[in-house]
């Protein structure tokens, strides 16, 4: 008996190693990523914005980490959103790199990893899009599969009646039991239309907005900021609430918890352009069972890291991990989540890239493709935008829709980088012919040399 006691003893002891050794990845966490729509930094109440209430933003910031330099996959919806589920640069995805195109199944996005790893997933809101990812070969938006049926009435005109947070509740009622999830939380607030108005008829007040310096400061700027505001503090009012339901629920703690937007405010100079206000979005990661809270860095990060983040957390290796052709881009923030500091955490991080392709409501108005990409440098925060890179001469254009251009002949050129001061947002579309180019370093301009090689479309 007593021989029998210390074996029992023994093994618990082996267990409770054992145990302890493999705790950190015992159990998947689960994953909520909350993503808004055309929303700038710093327009949130953590950010000490005046003039707008986020709560449920600020809960993930306190509870986690609050990032200071976070920059979108690009400044338009389907191509920032294609980057973030890839995990690849837009410019590195064909047709999902552009705006309101399709995108192609061979690339394989992390919701689809997940799944296959075990995940219980879907999405609610706006996923992927706008596009047409039918004809990229998949079968349901690239997001997940959709859970929008629940709906609920703003008031307010140009938000949506879709009840995010309602729609979450129903998802993880269906959810399989012992299987962790992944909840794609995607807002159509602050896209516009605003309800103009709105922000004063909820009691904010014009002397709160800070506007920025590209805009006229005028009554009517200020109150569409506050409009904007309004929209802002909806999409977060669902954040709250499915904050609050995981809490309910016991699972808050092994949550990853992501929220950011996709790309900047829906004003001129800023969303559609690869200028600080069109890729410089709010984030806030928490994990309470791993990430230590109350912290803030100051790390430039960009949405491929994003992708690393989530399937490292979920021990999920990329498919395509070490093939060039298809392997994703970014690098992990696990370390920097679970190092425990703040400000400058991780001194390799010095530069994120971002681009744009076309915007559809800009392809009236240009010559020819355009590209750009940014460079951000930490320490005194410039915003580089490099690349400016432009079509000399679309030989034939048969409509305003670049896949239906003929051919046309690229001369591959790039400016001066140069602050973004010097540049109004017309100049930046147009050629700077300051040298030629070729493609032989790794360097930010070699990555622009490669894309502009691929504009010509038939
Ligand atoms: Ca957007």
């Amino acid at each position: 008996m007593l021989k029998m006691n210390r074996l029992t003893a023994l093994g618990l002891l082996a267990a409770a190693i054992l145990c302890s050794l493999v705790k950190p990845f015992a159990k998947s966490p689960n994953i909520l990523f909350a993503i808004s729509d055309d929303q700038s930094y710093p327009h949130a109440s953590a950010y000490g914005c005046r003039g707008i209430e986020t709560p449920g933003f600020d809960r993930v910031a306190k509870e986690g980490v609050l990032f200071h330099t976070a920059i979108s996959g690009s400044p338009g919806c389907s191509p920032s959103r294609a980057s973030l589920l890839t995990g690849r640069y837009h410019w590195m995805i064909e047709h999902a790199g552009t705006h309101a195109s399709k995108f192609d199944n061979k690339y394989a996005t992390f919701p689809d990893m997940l799944e296959k790893a075990g995940y219980w997933i879907g999405y609610t809101g706006k996923g992927w899009g706008p596009g047409n990812y039918r004809d990229g070969g998949f079968k349901r938006n690239p997001a997940g599969p959709v859970f929008s049926s629940k709906k609920k009435s703003s008031g307010i005109k140009g938000v949506s009646s879709t009840d995010y947070a309602a729609n979450f509740d129903a998802f993880l009622e269906q959810r399989p039991d012992g299987k962790p999830f992944y909840f794609w939380l995607g807002g159509h607030e602050p896209h516009r239309v605003f309800e103009k108005g709105i922000g004063l008829k909820k009691g904010k007040k014009l002397s709160d907005v800070d506007v920025p310096a590209f805009l006229p400061d005028t009554p009517e700027i200020r109150g569409d900021i506050l409009d904007y505001y309004v929209e802002i503090e909806w999409f977060d009012s669902h954040l709250a609430r499915a904050m609050a339901k995981l809490e309910a629920i016991g699972e808050l703690e092994n949550t990853l918890v992501i929220v950011t937007s996709d790309n900047g405010m829906a004003f001129p100079r800023a969303k559609a352009n690869c200028y600080e206000f069109g890729v410089h979005v709010p984030l806030a990661i928490m994990w309470p069972e791993r990430v230590k809270g109350s912290r803030e860095s100051t790390d430039p990060v960009s949405f491929v890291d994003l992708t690393a983040t989530i399937l490292e957390a979920a021990g999920v290796v990329h498919p395509a991990l070490g093939k060039a052709a298809l392997a994703p881009s970014g690098q992990s923030l696990m370390p920097l989540l679970a190092s425990g500091k703040s400000g400058r955490i991780e001194l390799t991080r010095t530069h994120v890239y971002s681009g744009r392709e076309r915007h559809s409501s800009h392809r009236a108005t240009i010559i020819g493709p355009t590209r750009s990409a940014a460079s951000v440098r930490i320490n005194i925060f410039t915003f580089e935008t490099f690349g400016l890179i432009a079509g000399r001469r679309v030989i034939r254009r048969s409509s305003t829709h670049p896949e239906n251009w003929g051919r046309c002949t690229v001369a591959i050129t790039i400016s001066t980088p140069a602050r973004r001061s010097r540049f109004s947002s017309r100049t930046a579309m147009t050629p700077d012919t300051s040298r030629s180019f070729t493609c032989r370093s790794t360097s930010v301009r070699a990555r622009s040399c490669s894309i502009s090689k691929r504009i010509p479309t038939a």
